[in-house]
């Protein structure tokens, strides 16, 4: 009887010259970029949402946030079929066999082994619920955003390590030549320089076809795109009016905002606040769900309507919506987009009337600042102190 062990196949029994260092290192190499750009811009997210107490988070540029969340979506886009070839291409290196003569070899291996399982499995979970949040499912119950968040740092961490490893290899690789032309005949299958061509299309392809999401001129290649784009005023809606119960209060004729700062407090209807000065602002929502779109806002500065209730000029606001339930249904303004000029309590998007489910009677809407933070049927509008 044969044994259960000589059913794991040896790496010499993978025999397609494709696999290897040359398609790895080179592979690698596009897909450690982009993850170092998805690492990078999922810091600034996470900075944009969870300020950290040294860091003033800038209002300008005003799309910065939107291009940074876009790199993240289109950089972890373009890293799922980079990640399948790259596992492809040094598969049968999880084969290898272990040397039990030698203890300290062994130990090696074995250090070696749960590094790079400790980074496929990072990755392959930073993908999977990056796509799965982009796709606004939620197939789990832990939180998405701190998960991602502390993944993503284990995932970083044991790319450098792997990196700083195999350097040596990667480096022989990649100032190495593609194809050894010497030991190629004509059965071998196709060229490593095809096979490699092959990746960059699927990955371009793989952008190209969701990017509309965030890219306006890739909106109609998007077919794979979550979002098209579609929506009251030409703008996606997040979170319908439905969904989040605010009907009745968001229609109510007696509807009023209140300003309040300690015991000073106005309350203003939507009359009274079509009376104010108008400003138009041009400014994205950029949805962490990897959508993004730049609409025409009109409506009342908000450092007018703090200047109603003698705010301090560096005093947050807190701005709470009618809605009763959900996470966003809250938000802090820092100072410095409280007192920003286009800083917005939006009355109109591109010409219209704001409809119900993008926040009428009236929405936040600042530069630079996560779509998740402008809060949609705003209530109440308080000076922290
Ligand atoms: N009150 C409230 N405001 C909200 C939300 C919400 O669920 N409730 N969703 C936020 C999110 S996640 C985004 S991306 C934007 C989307 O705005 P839109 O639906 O007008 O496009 O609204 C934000 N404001
Ligand atoms: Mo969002």
């Amino acid at each position: 009887m044969r044994s259960p062990l000589s059913l794991i196949p040896h790496p010499d029994s993978f025999t397609s010259r494709l696999r290897g260092p040359e398609i790895a290192s080179r592979v690698g190499l596009w897909l450690g970029i982009s993850f170092l750009l998805a690492f990078v811009t999922g810091l600034i997210s996470h900075a944009a949402q969870d300020m950290p107490g040294w860091l003033t988070f800038p209002t300008r540029p005003v799309s910065f946030y939107r291009i940074t969340q876009g790199v993240h979506v289109i950089s972890g886009t373009a890293a799922v079929p980079l990640l399948l070839v790259k596992l492809w291409s040094v598969f049968p290196k999880l084969f290898d066999r272990f040397t039990f003569g030698d203890v300290r070899r062994l130990a090696l291996q074995l250090a070696e082994r749960l590094s790079i399982a400790l980074l496929v499995s990072a990755a392959i979970f930073q993908l999977v619920t990056g796509l799965a949040n982009s796709a606004q499912w939620y197939p789990w119950s832990f939180s998405f955003r701190s998960t991602h968040y502390a993944v993503a740092w284990i995932a970083i961490g044991a790319l450098i390590v792997h990196i700083a490893v195999k350097l040596p290899g990667i480096r022989r690789a990649l100032s190495g030549p593609l194809d050894d032309d010497l030991a190629r005949t004509s059965e071998q299958g196709p060229s490593r320089r095809g096979f490699l061509r092959t990746t960059w299309v699927a990955t371009g392809v793989a952008v190209l076809t969701t990017a509309g999401a965030t890219v306006p001129w890739l909106r109609q290649v998007s077919i794979f795109g979550v979002r098209s784009g579609d929506g009251p005023a030409g703008i996606p809606i997040n979170v319908s009016a439905v969904a989040a119960r605010v009907i009745p209060a968001a229609t109510n004729p007696a509807y009023a905002l209140e300003v309040r700062n300690g015991g000073k407090q106005v309350t203003l209807t939507r009359a009274d606040l079509e009376a104010m000065e108008q400003t138009t602002a041009e400014l994205p929502i950029a949805c962490v769900e990897g959508w993004s779109a730049s609409g025409e806002w009109r409506g009342v500065r908000v450092r007018d309507l703090l200047a109603l209730v003698d705010a301090a000029e560096d005093a947050d606001v807190e701005v709470t919506s009618l809605q009763m339930q959900g996470a966003f249904r809250q938000t802090t303004l820092p100072a410095n987009f409280a007192q920003d000029p286009l800083t917005l309590l939006a009355l109109e998007l591109n010409g219209e009337g704001l409809s119900l489910d993008h926040g009428h009677p009236c929405r936040l809407i600042a530069p630079n600042r996560p779509g998740v933070l402008q809060t949609k049927w705003v209530k109440r509008m308080e000076v922290l102190a």
